[in-house]
């Protein structure tokens, strides 16, 4: 049986030019291998603590050294020998180590690059795709590719321009597989960047590889996109859902929304009643934190108002973290919930909470974050939990299309025998 000989840490850099923590496992069999962790612009209140040294004269404080010390400390001397199968156990480990709720001891970035180091580590020593690892890990055994949710106009903390909805993103639905989800919304994205200059609108992107102009409202931002939609030659509806992270956390002061496309100022009531209305006038499948995620009262009225035709999804709200989860799940808060690893830490708290989602009868996206690597593991995290739906950027930007070139290839090496789940209810609202 092979065990860790090594466990090393480095301080690298992530698609926006930002320090993050990549980690090298060596086994004594002599197999190695490495991941990064990604990092938040919009993050939660309540997120596993980004370690990051604070130093101003070290890349304007954000530098990693102090997480990369505690793996070339701690975190190694109590991994070295360890089984790198027992995942359960080596985050556990690394979970008591840390000792705090919140990892903010030896930093989240820090725990999941290792946690994600040693399951591809194990993965190459069972000599396993890592989304068969993955998915024995989890306990699943219904593979599946998932449907993308494709952010091709960026705007709030991901952009620099003035619209207040983070993320408009596209679902391709009709396709009878994975590979030609990725044609359909590919093509979709290449139709908005020539109407975007046709109408003279900048063609730069944001921080997830989505267009990001300037326009007057978010109407404007889905008005282009169907039109895009329409010229690529797809019927929305049919072919396309459209989905939206309002990300409202960054736009809520004082316990108001402020949204800069419109003098008005919404209340928590008023909000769900705008977000109705966008649901009459465009197909919208999907509405991520549609509100605070610190006002649960409005989140009971948005479920109760919306919950039973649009997915509604919990990132801020929920963390990836299993007992707030389940305090939401108890007050039937949403209907989804987003999937982000470092805002929990460990692989293995990740899958618990997938797991509670399938269980409790809510989706579970697997998603990146706007800060990325060239590192893959969600691609084979979606397809080994069967979670059916992956958030991960727009059809341009290396950090992003690793991603969907990553599933082309699972796809590829099962001759396309999983399932794609673009009809599947989730995917289409509830
Ligand atoms: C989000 C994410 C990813 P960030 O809000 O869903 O799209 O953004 O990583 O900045 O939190
Ligand atoms: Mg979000």
């Amino acid at each position: 049986m092979s065990r860790i000989l090594d466990v090393k840490g480095f301080e690298m850099l992530d698609s926006r030019g930002n320090p993050t923590v990549m980690s090298e496992i060596t086994l004594d069999c002599g197999i190695r291998s490495i991941a990064f962790a990604p990092s938040g612009a919009s993050t939660g209140a309540r997120e596993a603590v980004e370690l990051r040294d604070g130093d101003a004269l070290r890349y304007s404080g954000k530098g990693v050294l102090k997480a990369v010390s505690n793996i070339n400390g701690p975190i190694k001397d109590i991994l070295i020998g360890r089984d790198p199968l027992a995942q359960g156990e080596i985050d556990d480990l690394m979970v008591g180590l840390d000792g705090t709720p919140d990892k903010s001891d030896l930093g989240a970035n820090a725990i999941l690059s290792v946690s994600l180091a040693n399951v591809k580590a194990a993965a190459v020593l069972i000599k396993q795709p890592l989304y068969m690892h993955l998915a024995s890990l989890a306990g699943n055994s219904s593979l599946s590719m998932p449907v993308p949710m494709m952010n091709i106009i960026n705007g709030g903390a991901h952009a620099n321009n003035n619209i207040d909805i983070q993320e408009f993103m596209i679902q391709p639905v009709s396709t009878p597989n994975f590979r030609e989800a990725i044609r359909m919304g590919t093509e979709v994205f290449h139709s908005l960047r020539n109407l975007l200059i046709s109408e003279g609108l900048s063609t730069g992107v944001g921080d997830e590889g989505g267009f990001a102009p300037d326009l007057s409202s978010n109407d404007a931002a889905l008005d282009l996109i169907s039109q895009a939609v329409d010229l690529a030659g797809y019927k929305l509806e049919t072919d396309i859902m459209l989905a939206l992270d309002c990300a409202a956390s960054e736009f809520c002061r004082d316990g108001v929304y402020r949204m800069s496309d419109d003098t008005q100022v919404y209340t928590a009531e008023q909000l769900v009643g705008y977000l109705e209305k966008l649901c009459v006038k465009y197909p919208i499948s999907s509405i991520e934190d549609g509100l605070d995620e610190m006002d649960w009262e409005g989140w009971k009225l948005l479920t109760d108002r919306l919950g039973d035709k649009c997915q509604l999804v919990g990132d801020d709200l929920f963390v990836t973290n299993p007992s707030i989860f389940s305090e939401g799940i108890s007050q039937r808060i949403g209907n989804a919930i987003l999937i982000k690893l470092n805002q929990i830490g460990t692989l293995t708290e990740t899958i618990e909470t997938i797991n509670l989602a399938q269980s409790s009868g809510y989706a579970a996206i697997i998603s990146h974050r706007s800060g990325e690597t060239e590192d893959t593991t969600i691609s084979d995290l979606a397809v080994a939990t069967g979670s059916g739906q992956i958030k991960t950027g727009s059809l341009c930007r290396s950090d992003r299309v690793a991603k969907y070139n990553r599933l082309l290839k699972i796809e590829n090496e099962m001759k396309f025998e999983i399932p794609y789940r673009g009809t599947s209810e989730f995917a289409r609202g509830r």
